[in-house]
């Protein structure tokens, strides 16, 4: 399978998915602002006219596209549903959250807080809004290792979405003590330590072409 991503973006998720799974991909790094495929110099868009990463291809030649869908599939794959959840009200749950880091904290908290051209105005707005998230997933993880009962696909989100914090300040993790253990806790996974680290060098790279091109 292909898994197309940018470094320590959304799509690295996927990425400490298919480490956990023991699953072979070939990554396929997007640079976000050409949106050229780095490996072959293709455009992306070709392949996810929304420019968006992950996009994963899978053996059969299936372009799947969207977190909660992509990560889903990794998790049907994996030996034993270790990193999914069987059908029913388990299943629900693992999607509630996936949802849940989609929607609360990936698009409606950290994007505009991520993004150097939103006016301190929206930011302002944003964190009033929607800092109450970190409250709720705090009060969530009282007491838990895992969003669900063992680590899953949603954890492999939720670290990715919470690594970001480091790149925005006025979010500050001592703030919500659980989500702070919770992080350094999953940051020791060996997933989780490889797939940043690997991710982290990619990124100086794509900041270095940045700032090549200014
Ligand atoms: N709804 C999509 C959103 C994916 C997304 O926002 N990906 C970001 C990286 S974290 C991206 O590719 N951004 C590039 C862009 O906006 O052009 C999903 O859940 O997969």
């Amino acid at each position: 399978m292909d898994v197309y991503f940018s470094p320590l973006a959304c799509s690295m998720a996927t990425r400490v998915a298919l480490y956990e799974a023991g699953a072979d991909a070939t990554y396929l790094e997007v640079d976000p602002p050409t949106k050229k495929v780095l490996n072959d110099g293709t455009d992306f868009r070709t392949v996810n006219p929304l420019g968006l990463v992950p996009t994963l291809r899978t053996d059969d030649g299936v372009v799947l596209t969207e977190n909660a869908a992509i990560l889903q599939y990794v998790a049907d794959r994996a030996p034993q549903s270790i990193l999914g959840a069987a059908a029913g009200i388990d299943r629900t749950r693992l999607h509630q959250w996936l949802c849940f880091i989609g929607t609360e904290l990936h698009k409606g908290l950290f994007v505009p807080m991520l993004d150097r051209k939103a006016p301190q105005e929206v930011k302002a707005y944003v964190l009033e809004r929607n800092l109450s998230r970190l409250d709720y997933l705090d009060n969530y993880l009282a007491g838990r290792d895992f969003l669900l009962d063992h680590f899953s696909v949603a954890d492999a989100y939720l670290v990715t979405v919470i690594n970001w914090t480091m790149a925005t300040p006025p979010i500050e993790l001592a703030k919500w003590p659980n989500v702070k253990a919770y992080y350094e806790r999953l940051r020791q996974r060996p997933s989780v330590a490889k797939a940043i680290a690997e991710e982290f060098e990619l990124y100086k790279a794509e900041q270095a072409r940045k700032q090549a091109a200014a």
